[in-house]
Parts: C-alpha cells; sequence; structure tokens
C-alpha cells in the first residue's frame, strides 16, 4: 500500500473495533476530525461528545465501570485540563484508557500558540509515566491495533485482591441525607462524591454496588452517566452542588444523551462541605434545578432534604433519566476515611455490574 492510499482515519476505527472498543468520547480536534466523523457514523461505537477532556475521562471510566472499553480522542492542547483525571481516576483505579491524541504545534504548525503545548505534551505524559506512541507517518497508525490489545487484556483478566482493607474506618455520625437514602440505593449501582458522601456511605452501608471516589472532583455525573449509557442496571450518581459547579459541562452533556436508567442526585447544601463548609454559588443566587432544565434536562425535581429518600424511589420506580436536587443545610461531622484500596473499589464494582448484567 503506498502512503498516499493509506486511509488512516479508516485504519484508525478498525483498530479500535477490532480490539471491541465501543464507547467513545470526543473533543473535536481539526486533525482528528475523519476518525470523529466516522466513529459517529458507525454503529459499533456509542459516541458521546464531551464539553471538556477530563469531564469525557469520567465518562470513559464510568463505560469501563460497565462493562465496555472506552477511548478518548482529543487534541494535546488538553493534557493540562486532563491531570488531575488521570492521575486521580483512570490511573488511580487502574482504567485502562487509550487516548487517541493528536498532535498539534509540530514542525510546519500553522498556528503558533499551538506549539506552546506541543513542547509539553511529552513530558507531561512521561511525568504521569504514561506510555505513548507518536505516529510520525500515516501508516504507523496501523500499528494502533496491536497497541491496544495488551492495554484491555491485562485490565480485563486481573482481579481485585482479597482483604485488602487498608485502614479501618472509624465509625461516627453521618449526614442524614446519606443516611435517609441508604435504603433506598442498597439495590442499585451507586457512583458517589469524592469526599465526606463517600466516607459517609462507606461507614454505613458499604456494598460491592458502590464506587467511592477518592479524588477527581466534578467527575461523579460523568461516571454515572458513563456507566449508566454501558448497561442496563440503574445507576445512581450523588453528587455535590461544588462538584457540579466545577463541571457545569455535564448537565448539557446529560441532557443530550438520555439514559432511563440514570439519576443524578444532587445534594445540595450550598457549601463545600468536605472542605470545611466554604459557601458556594449553588447556596446564593444559582439554582441548580433551573441551570439543569436550561440545559435540556427534562425530569428536574427540586426537594427538601426529608423528601429526598421518597423522590429517589419514586424516580427510580418511573424508569426515567432524572436530576434531583435535594437541599440540606450545610454542616460536617466527623467521619473516617475509605479503607479500601481504589482498585479493590474499582474491580469488585465491575464485577458487580458483570453479575448484574448476566
Ligand atoms: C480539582 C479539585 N479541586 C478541589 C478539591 C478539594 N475538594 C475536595 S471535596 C471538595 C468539596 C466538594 O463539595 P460538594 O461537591 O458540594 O460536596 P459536599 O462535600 O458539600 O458534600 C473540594 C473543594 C479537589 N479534591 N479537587
Amino acid at each position: 500500500m503506498t502512503e498516499n492510499s493509506f486511509d488512516v482515519s479508516a485504519s484508525i476505527v478498525e483498530s479500535l473495533a477490532g480490539n471491541r472498543v465501543e464507547f467513545i468520547t470526543t473533543v473535536p480536534c481539526k486533525q482528528l476530525a475523519g476518525v470523529i466523523g466516522l466513529v459517529d457514523k458507525d454503529a459499533r461505537f456509542r459516541h458521546i461528545p464531551s464539553n471538556k477532556e477530563d469531564e469525557g475521562m469520567g465518562l470513559c471510566a464510568g463505560a469501563w465501570l460497565g462493562g465496555k472499553r472506552p477511548a478518548i480522542i482529543m487534541q494535546n492542547t488538553a493534557i493540562g485540563v486532563t491531570i488531575n483525571a488521570l492521575a486521580t481516576l483512570i490511573q488511580y483505579y487502574h482504567i485502562p484508557l487509550p487516548m487517541l491524541i493528536s498532535y498539534r504545534g509540530e514542525v510546519g504548525e500553522k498556528v503558533a500558540c499551538q506549539v506552546e503545548m506541543a513542547l509539553h505534551t511529552k513530558a507531561l505524559l512521561s511525568e504521569l509515566a504514561i506510555p505513548t506512541y507518536h505516529f510520525h507517518r500515516p501508516q504507523d497508525a496501523g500499528e494502533l491495533g496491536g497497541i491496544l490489545n495488551p492495554l484491555f487484556h491485562g485490565q480485563e483478566t486481573r482481579r481485585h485482591p482479597d482483604g485488602r482493607k487498608l485502614l479501618e474506618c472509624c465509625a461516627m455520625i453521618r449526614s442524614e441525607v446519606i443516611k435517609s437514602i441508604a435504603p433506598v440505593i442498597r439495590d442499585h449501582l451507586v457512583v458517589c462524591n469524592i469526599g465526606l458522601p463517600s466516607q459517609e456511605l462507606f461507614m454505613h452501608d458499604d456494598q460491592p454496588s458502590n464506587f467511592y471516589m477518592l479524588g477527581t472532583m466534578g467527575l461523579a455525573s460523568s461516571i454515572g452517566l458513563g456507566l449508566a449509557l454501558s448497561q442496563k442496571s440503574k445507576v445512581i450518581a450523588i453528587d455535590g452542588d461544588g462538584s457540579v459547579l466545577t463541571n457545569l459541562g455535564t448537565l448539557p452533556t446529560i441532557a443530550n444523551n438520555p439514559a432511563d436508567n440514570f439519576i443524578l442526585l444532587i445534594i445540595d447544601n450550598g457549601s463545600y462541605g468536605s472542605t470545611g463548609d466554604q459557601p458556594t454559588y449553588a447556596g446564593q443566587k444559582t439554582s441548580l434545578a433551573k441551570v439543569a432544565e436550561a440545559c435540556g434536562c427534562e425530569n428536574v425535581i427540586e426537594c427538601p432534604a426529608e423528601e429526598t429518600a421518597k423522590v429517589l424511589e419514586q424516580a427510580l420506580a418511573a424508569d426515567r433519566m432524572t436530576v434531583i436536587v435535594s437541599k440540606c443545610k450545610s454542616g460536617n461531622v466527623p467521619v473516617g476515611v475509605i479503607g479500601l484500596d481504589p482498585v479493590v473499589i474499582a474491580h469488585r464494582f465491575r464485577e458487580e455490574v458483570a453479575r448484574r448484567n448476566g
């Protein structure tokens, strides 16, 4: 095959499909427009455009937990945006994620600003110990299939080690909202927000069906949506107002990619509770319920905290994607840390998802 006749985009798409990648999220880049166009039209893939690359990584994490092989397509200028998601989500939970990254800023680049991130792209990936493969010539893209195979295989055949409970959790008082919903959410897949919400849920009702976020503030809703789109069981993402504000792009993504097995429960205490109750804008002029509606979410319910369990039960019974904003007071109580290894959390959750989906 000559260099000219080699179709890079088609080769990449076939390598992805050939490795059973089914869930792809993208933030566009001109250089990868051909691949993105093919992915979008190809029924072998679920294509979910995301608003920001770290949001996309949350979606991919959810898809992997849901049993699907994910991939993200993005531009190298976004590497900086994704460092936290890479370190505290993708790497921390050992989630296999191929990133197809366009390399803007190389020799011949017409947009001078692109050169700046090109200078740092490889150094940042190297600092994170992420193996990189640089396709210099069009035909090099033909190597993609062979690169993907071991990436997925290694993670899918690994099992979480038993008994790796690293730290003992100290039982302390819990938030009333988490306490009241624990019996309702026990039978469903739950993705729980970073900080105190996860610690409280772990302390009171640890289940293999709970995915506790230990980092990556803002991505509970993205992980939850990716998971819901990837399998059939019902998914409840428990988020916080501060975290939703940090990833506000999640609401249009949710609205435009509805999954009737998905409930986003925002426990809105009007503050960044886990860091000492600093006020958020949601506790002031900004109504997250109205923002969700304006973004196109169709079933948005705001309720007082004491009605959360009942509203959640009704939403589960309705089989419709629902956003619930539970308004509660700020205030924290001491609670122990989560004594589980992140890889244990991810793998036992993934196995539970697979068990439920038969
Ligand atoms: C990117 C990033 N920024 C800031 C933090 C620190 N942080 C951890 S939890 C948290 C507050 C989360 O607030 P919210 O989502 O409202 O949940 P709450 O704790 O109030 O239930 C903050 C600011 C972080 N972990 N990551």
